[in-house]
């Protein structure tokens, strides 16, 4: 049977799960959608010859008795809402990260999750779908490099609208390495300072750019990540694990070598859409399968709620400039089976 998808929110991300949903994958098909700019739901299913019903409320699709399962492609403030709504209505449904915007609304989620009885939400961490993140962790589990000592990231984008602000490069741009890291470490989070280096001279006055942000793990490893957002050079994601034995990074997608001009150079990619291409269709297909089979397996509500944390620590360090604990709350039995 074809899994009826509602989609909320037909902006850049959602443009790209609705085109996979419909023209990549298998088990789906895309038949409502919504958003605050209709003229743009009905623009995108134009551009992808689609045919679906568009509702001018997001709420709408998720209680649209054609939908079985909903994805949240739009704005960030509006994830908790519509995802706990999905829940309220008994239906499967893939968040786009962050699942809230604090440890408190995921939190709600969970509970709702919990109340209802069984798994209903997957958050959008690709991440740990990727090829290249996947063979990393397999080189650290099989002991290649000894145990993790360090890890020293970078998480870059070319640049970002001027609606982009300093707390976003945690909420929206260092939530992937607050899920990425704890999945790929298998290791939780203990403290955290965050740094700001010289601004860069193409950001603007509501926008702290790059940010450093140094982590202490519960098992001792020390973490940087420098979030740089107007890098202006490429969409750029760096990983590097220095162990006992030896150091594993993360590898950089494949990329023709050219010896040209007298030079020797490859290219790097500039949008995050293309960087990450493969595990969102693997996440999203794993979505589509889990949901027909009744059980979903991928990055949980749970998941949303520990990054968050993770978030909001990070969020009390940008602003204190001092080293802030992560407290995190056990897991709950319900996300161990
Ligand atoms: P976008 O601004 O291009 O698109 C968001 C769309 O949501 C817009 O079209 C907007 O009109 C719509 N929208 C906002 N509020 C809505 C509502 N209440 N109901 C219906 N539609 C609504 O943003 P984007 O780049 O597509 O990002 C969307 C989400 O996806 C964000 O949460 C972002 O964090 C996430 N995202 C994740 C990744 C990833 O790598 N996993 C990449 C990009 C975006
Ligand atoms: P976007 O701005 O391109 O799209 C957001 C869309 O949501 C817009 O079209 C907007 O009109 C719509 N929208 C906002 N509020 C709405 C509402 N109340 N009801 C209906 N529609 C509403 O943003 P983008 O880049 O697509 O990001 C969307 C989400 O996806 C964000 O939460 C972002 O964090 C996440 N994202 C995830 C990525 C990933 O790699 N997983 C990459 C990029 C974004
Ligand atoms: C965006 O929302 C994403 O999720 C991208 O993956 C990330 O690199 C970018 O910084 C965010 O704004």
């Amino acid at each position: 049977m074809t899994l009826k998808l509602g989609v909320i929110g037909t902006g850049a991300i959602g443009q790209e799960h609705i085109r996979r949903c419909s023209k990549v994958l298998q088990g789906a098909t895309v038949v409502a959608v919504s958003d605050i700019n209709v003229d743009g739901a009905r623009e995108t299913l134009r551009r992808l010859d689609l045919q679906a019903e568009v509702y001018a409320d997001g709420f709408e699709v998720i209680n649209s008795p054609d939908v079985d399962a909903v994805l949240v492609t739009s704005w960030d403030p509006t994830h908790e809402a519509f995802t706990l709504a999905a829940v309220a209505a008994g239906k499967p449904v893939f968040c786009e990260k962050p699942l809230a915007l604090s440890a408190e609304g995921c939190r709600r989620i969970v509970d709702a999750e919990i109340e209802h009885g069984k798994r209903l939400v997957q958050v959008g961490f690709m991440r740990p779908y990727d090829a290249g993140y996947r063979a990393l962790k397999k080189v650290i589990v099989d002991g290649e490099i000894g145990e993790p000592l360090m890890l020293h990231c970078a998480h870059r984008n070319p640049t970002v609208p001027e609606s982009y602000t300093t707390d976003m490069a945690i909420t929206s741009t260092l939530i992937h390495e607050l899920d990425v890291l704890r999945w790929l470490t298998d290791d939780d989070f203990k403290s955290v300072q965050v740094v700001y280096p010289r601004v860069t001279s193409k950001t603007h006055a509501r926008l702290k750019d790059p940010q450093i942000v140094l982590f202490e793990t519960q098992k001792g490893v020390r973490i940087d990540v420098e979030v740089f957002v107007n890098c202006a050079y490429g969409y750029d994601i760096q990983c590097e694990v220095v162990g006992e034995n030896g150091i594993a990074r993360l590898p950089e997608p494949s990329s023709v070598q050219l010896r040209k001009d007298a030079r020797l150079s490859t290219s790097i990619l500039t949008d995050w859409k293309d960087r990450f291409i493969d595990a969102y269709d693997v996440e999203l297909q794993a979505f589509i399968n889990d949901v027909h089979a009744g059980q979903l397996t991928g990055p949980s509500a749970w998941d949303g709620f520990a990054a968050s944390v993770a978030a909001d620590a990070c969020l009390k360090a940008q602003n204190s400039g001092i080293i802030e604990t992560v407290e995190m709350p056990p897991r709950p039995e319900f996300y161990n089976r």
